[in-house]
């Protein structure tokens, strides 16, 4: 590959590749933490900036501010080998570094649109300092078209420099799910969309350090397929939502009418659930169609409008269950198993378990939590443990697919119940017969009731 590269070119790769490259990475969040502990890792100065000083004192004494499986132990060694360092924001940190890494937030308004000040700010400090020869790489996800259309014309006019001939620029779209990211971050195929070809050859040798499968294309090819992977997921995750609405209807089980559909070689259709949560899924949709005029109504609008309307439909079924069980819902005690996301993780952002609980607190008598991972409750009662939660309650509803909730003792849990107990399952973990053999009521997303149940 070098010989492909003018001399320049080459001289600025070698530089980077040098053991005591500087490397900063700026925005130590999900993704900007694992990025500077496993390039620290691959033998680079790494420093991590950030604009909390709180995160910045926590990696300065070698913790991890987030729980991820194998990451403290990555930052500890390298805070004590000293590959591992953290500042707050300053404009003038960025002079030195060969290689700068942004994986700054990207979120949206209210209006849906994206709020992209954060990754603004972070250029606006680092173009007046960059350098010849330095590589940017953005990590964060974005909207097609930003690094043509925003991020090259401001970090040329900021520096005065011409990119991918004095400077690189390139988008390197992260792909890690919280609970696996080391593994995904080394493992999963690396897209490496460079704004010309310099940037892409550069950035790809830079992330091979880590990265043992690098794809090379172009910055807006990058961009589109990044959020196309989490639409995808969501549209289909919708599809299955709207099948369960279906089998309500006619007294199915989605989850057989799914899993027959899927023997099919060719289809794959997700999970139910009781709603989308997370900060990609909720997000990326509506970046990847960002000023983009459709002809008729997007399906990714509508995907995103079927997920939303889950935490409802959830609520609804509560209800029924409740009355049906000749319960009066405003004196029912209600438990909620999981206030996460997704299964065994620490991380409740846009879960749905947060619009089930508001609602839920301001119908029912008492709703009491239980997540063996959250601290967050939404402002319900937070319990220890599943039976203390259960303690005293009409109904359990479970929101998250923690292993943990998989094979609860439900004649245990029966005991500690007020009689005729309901549960109502969000993420078809239980089979029904065993609830119901269990002598409770079952009520499950895409469930339909049998004539005789
Ligand atoms: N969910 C379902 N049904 C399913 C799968 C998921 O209801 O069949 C729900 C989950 O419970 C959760 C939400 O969807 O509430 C999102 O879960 P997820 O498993 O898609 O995980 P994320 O958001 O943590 O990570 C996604 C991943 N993207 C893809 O799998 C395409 C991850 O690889 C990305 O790195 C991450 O987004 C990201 O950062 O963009």
């Amino acid at each position: 590959m070098i010989e492909k590269l003018t001399q320049k070119v080459s001289n600025d790769v070698d530089c980077m590749l040098k053991q005591q490259c500087t490397l900063a990475v700026v925005g130590t969040g999900y993704v900007g933490l694992p990025t500077a502990a496993l390039f620290a890792q691959a033998g680079f100065n790494v420093t991590a900036i950030d604009i909390r000083e709180s995160i910045v004192a926590r990696i300065r004494k070698g913790h991890s501010p987030i729980q991820e499986p194998g990451l403290e132990t990555i930052i500890s060694s390298h805070v004590q080998s000293g590959k591992l360092k953290a500042e707050l924001l300053y404009s003038s940190i960025f002079r030195d570094k060969r290689v700068i890494i942004i994986t700054v937030q990207t979120p949206i308004g209210v209006d849906k649109k994206p709020d992209l000040s954060f990754l603004i700010n972070a250029i606006q400090k680092i173009g007046p300092e960059l350098q010849e020869g330095t590589l940017v790489a953005v990590c964060s996800t974005l909207p097609p078209g930003t690094m043509h259309d925003k991020i090259v014309p401001l970090l040329s006019r900021l520096s005065g420099l011409t990119p991918d001939k004095d400077f690189y620029l390139a988008y390197v779209p992260e792909r890690i799910a919280p609970g696996v990211a080391i593994k995904e971050f080394v493992e999963s195929p690396r897209l490496v969309g460079g704004i010309g070809p310099n940037s892409t050859l550069i950035a790809s040798s830079v992330f091979r350090r880590v990265c043992k499968n690098i794809i090379e294309t172009d910055a807006p090819t990058a961009e589109i397929s990044k959020t196309a992977e989490n639409t995808f997921r969501d549209v289909n995750i919708a599809f299955a939502n709207q099948l369960a609405l279906i089998c309500e209807k006619h007294h199915a089980d989605v989850v057989k009418v799914i899993a027959l559909a899927n023997t099919h070689t060719r289809v794959n259709i997700h999970l139910v659930g009781p709603g989308v949560g997370g900060p990609c899924l909720t997000k990326d949709p509506y970046l990847l169609i960002y000023e983009t005029i459709f002809p008729n109504q997007s399906i990714v609008e509508t995907a995103r409008q079927i997920n939303d309307y889950m935490p409802k439909h959830m609520v609804g079924l509560l209800i029924d269950s409740l009355k049906n069980n000749g319960k009066n819902v405003r004196d029912s005690y209600v438990t909620v198993l999981g206030t996460a996301y997704k299964a065994d993780v620490d991380d409740s952002r846009f879960t749905p378990s947060e619009p089930i609980i508001r609602e839920l607190l301001g119908i029912c008598k008492n709703v009491s939590v239980y997540d063996p991972y959250c601290t967050e409750t939404f402002g319900a009662k937070r319990a220890c443990s599943i039976a203390e939660a259960a303690s005293g309650s009409d109904c359990l509803m479970i929101l998250t697919d923690h292993s943990e909730f998989k094979n609860l003792d439900l004649s245990a849990l029966k005991s500690l119940m007020n009689g005729s107990p309901v549960i109502v399952d969000g993420r078809r973990m239980l089979m029904p017969d065993r609830v119901l053999s269990a002598g409770f009521s079952y009520y499950g997303v895409g469930y339909g009731q049998k004539h005789d149940e």
